[in-house]
C-alpha cells in the first residue's frame, strides 16, 4: 500500500527504494552545518539517502587518493550519525577517474585505504563516480593492459566491491556512476561496462539528457536491458551549476512517470549551491518520491513554498517563483505576465489602447507590492532571500518595465516615447542576466523599443 502526502509526516509505504539527494554540483561546496541541516529537512520528508559528493572538494575528486584527517573523518562520521538520527544513509562518493591508473596497484591501494577509512566509520554506501572524466584510456600502462575503459572501470569497481564487502561487517553497497551517464540507454559502453560489473553493484544514470526533460519507462527499460540492471537515477535537477548558473531553479519536480519506481532502483536528485532555495525542489522531490502516483506538482509545490518560505512571506515569494519556472523541466514561465503580455499586444493590435492598460497595470502593482516586500528585508528565512537576491532584483527590474508600459500605455505614449524609456531597462536587464519572465519581458521590450538601428 502507497500512503498518501506532502511534506512532512508520511504515512504508508513509500514506493521508490532508495529516495534521496546528491551533493554533485559544481561550485562552492555545502557546510557541514548545512549538510547536517539538509539531512535532517529531507529526512523528516521521507527520503533516504544523502549522497556526499561535491565536485569541488579536492579530497572527493582532484585530490582523491589523499588521505582524510581526523577533522574530516570525524564530519563524516557526524554526517552518517544524523543521517542515522533521520531515517537517511549517507552514501560515500569517490572521483578517481581525473587521474587514476586502473591497471597501477599502488592506485588501487589509495581508493581501497581511503574508502576503507570511511567504512570503518559505520558507513555502508560507497559511490564510485567517474562521470567528467575522459572518455578514453590515458595513461599507456592502461591501454596496455585492457582492452577498453569499461573493461577498466568494471574492474575497478568490482575490486572496490569486494574489498568493502571483506572490510566491513555487514554487505557493502556500491553505486558507480559511469563516463558515459546519460543518452539512449543502448551505448555499447553500457553494455561492455555492465557486463563486466559485479551484478549487485548499480549505475547512476541521468536519462535522455545530463538535465533531462522526462523520464519515462521504455528508457529504463532499454537501460537495464543493455547494462543488466534497473538504473538509479541521478537527476540533475534543481541543479543550476555551470552554464545554467543564470538560472534558479526552485518549481516544482515535474515530467517523471508516475510507474518510474517499477522499473528503477531509486532517485537521487542534485542539489543548487544554493542551499536554501534547494529545498524547495527537494520537498517536491520528497513528494513524488514517497508517492508518484497521487503525486501532483502544483499542489506539492505550495507546500513547499510555505514550508521553506514560511507563512509570513509566502505570497510574496510565489509570485515572484512564478516568474522563475524555466528550467530543464518546464519550458512554460512567468504564466501570469505572459498572460497579461499578451492581453496587451492583441488589444494593441485592435486599437484598444485603455483596454491594453487594464490589462497590465493590476498585474504589474500586485508584483511591485511582492517585489517590495521581498526586498524589504523583513522576510523569515533570510538566507533564501539572500540567495536569490539578484534574481529578486532582476525581478524588480522587469516589474519596473510592467509599470512602464501600463503607464505609457494608459496616457498614450507608447508609440512616442515607448523606446526611450524602455530601452534603458531592456538593456539592464539583459546586461544582468538573470533569467527571470522567461523570455516574455523581454520579447515584449524589444518589440515595443522598435529597431531604430535597422
Ligand atoms: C555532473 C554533475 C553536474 C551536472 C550538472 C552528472 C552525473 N555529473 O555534466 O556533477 O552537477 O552535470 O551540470 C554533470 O550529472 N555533468
Amino acid at each position: 500500500m502507497t500512503g498518501r502526502g506532502y511534506g512532512i509526516g508520511k504515512t504508508g509505504t513509500p514506493a521508490f527504494a532508495e529516495r534521496g539527494i546528491v551533493e554533485g554540483f559544481y561550485g562552492r561546496p555545502w557546510s557541514h552545518k548545512q549538510r547536517l541541516d539538509m539531512i535532517r529537512f529531507t529526512g523528516e520528508r521521507g527520503m533516504n539517502r544523502f549522497v556526499y559528493a561535491p565536485k569541488d572538494d579536492p579530497l572527493m575528486r582532484r585530490d582523491w587518493a589523499r588521505p582524510y584527517g581526523t577533522d574530516d573523518l570525524s564530519r563524516i562520521a557526524a554526517l552518517a550519525g544524523a543521517c542515522t538520527q533521520h531515517g537517511m544513509e549517507l552514501v560515500y562518493c569517490i572521483s578517481p577517474g581525473l587521474s587514476i591508473r586502473y591497471s597501477s596497484p599502488e592506485d588501487i591501494d589509495a581508493l581501497i585505504a581511503k574508502l576503507l577509512s570511511v567504512s570503518v566509520l559505520g558507513v555502508h554506501r560507497f559511490g564510485l563516480l567517474l562521470d567528467d572524466i575522459p572518455a578514453r584510456l590515458q595513461h599507456d600502462a592502461d591501454l596496455r593492459q585492457f582492452g577498453s575503459i569499461a573493461e577498466a572501470q568494471g574492474k575497478l569497481a568490482n575490486t572496490v566491491f569486494t574489498a568493502l564487502s571483506v572490510g566491513s561487517d555487514s554487505i557493502a553497497n556500491l553505486v558507480v556512476c559511469p563516463t558515459e551517464y546519460w543518452g539512449y540507454g543502448d551505448e555499447p559502453y553500457l553494455a561492455a561496462l555492465g557486463e563486466v560489473l559485479h551484478p549487485e553493484i548499480d549505475l547512476f544514470w541521468t536519462g535522455r539528457a545530463i538535465c533531462s526533460a522526462t523520464l519515462d519507462v521504455a528508457d529504463s527499460q532499454t537501460f537495464a536491458r543493455t547494462a543488466g540492471r534497473p538504473p538509479l537515477y541521478w537527476d540533475n535537477y534543481p541543479v543550476n551549476d555551470l552554464a545554467m548558473s543564470h538560472e534558479l531553479h526552485i518549481g516544482p519536480y515535474r515530467g517523471r512517470s508516475p510507474l518510474l519506481d517499477t522499473v528503477s532502483r531509486g532517485v537521487i536528485a542534485n542539489g543548487m549551491e544554493l542551499f536554501e532555495s534547494s529545498k524547495i525542489a527537494f520537498a517536491t522531490i520528497a513528494d513524488y518520491l514517497w508517492s508518484p502516483q497521487d503525486y501532483d506538482p502544483e499542489a506539492s509545490w505550495d507546500v513547499a513554498l510555505c514550508d521553506v518560505v514560511g507563512p509570513a512571506d509566502v505570497g510574496a515569494y510565489r509570485d515572484f517563483a512564478d516568474t522563475v519556472r524555466s528550467s530543464c523541466l518546464s519550458a512554460a514561465d512567468a504564466p501570469l505576465v505572459t498572460a497579461a503580455l499578451e492581453d496587451h499586444q492583441f488589444e494593441m493590435l485592435i486599437g484598444n489602447p485603455m483596454r491594453a492598460a487594464a490589462a497590465v497595470i493590476p498585474l504589474a502593482a500586485r508584483l511591485r507590492a511582492s517585489a517590495d516586500h521581498l526586498l524589504s528585508g523583513c522576510c523569515r528565512n533570510t538566507a533564501l532571500i539572500a540567495e536569490a537576491r539578484p534574481w529578486l532584483e532582476s525581478f524588480e527590474l522587469g516589474v519596473r518595465a510592467l509599470e512602464a508600459i501600463g503607464s505609457l500605455t494608459h496616457t498614450d505614449r507608447l508609440a512616442d516615447d515607448g523606446s526611450s524609456v524602455l530601452a534603458p531597462v531592456l538593456a539592464e536587464l539583459r546586461a544582468r542576466h538573470r533569467r527571470v519572465f522567461g523570455d516574455v519581458v523581454d520579447m515584449t521590450l524589444d518589440e515595443l523599443c522598435g529597431h531604430p538601428d535597422w
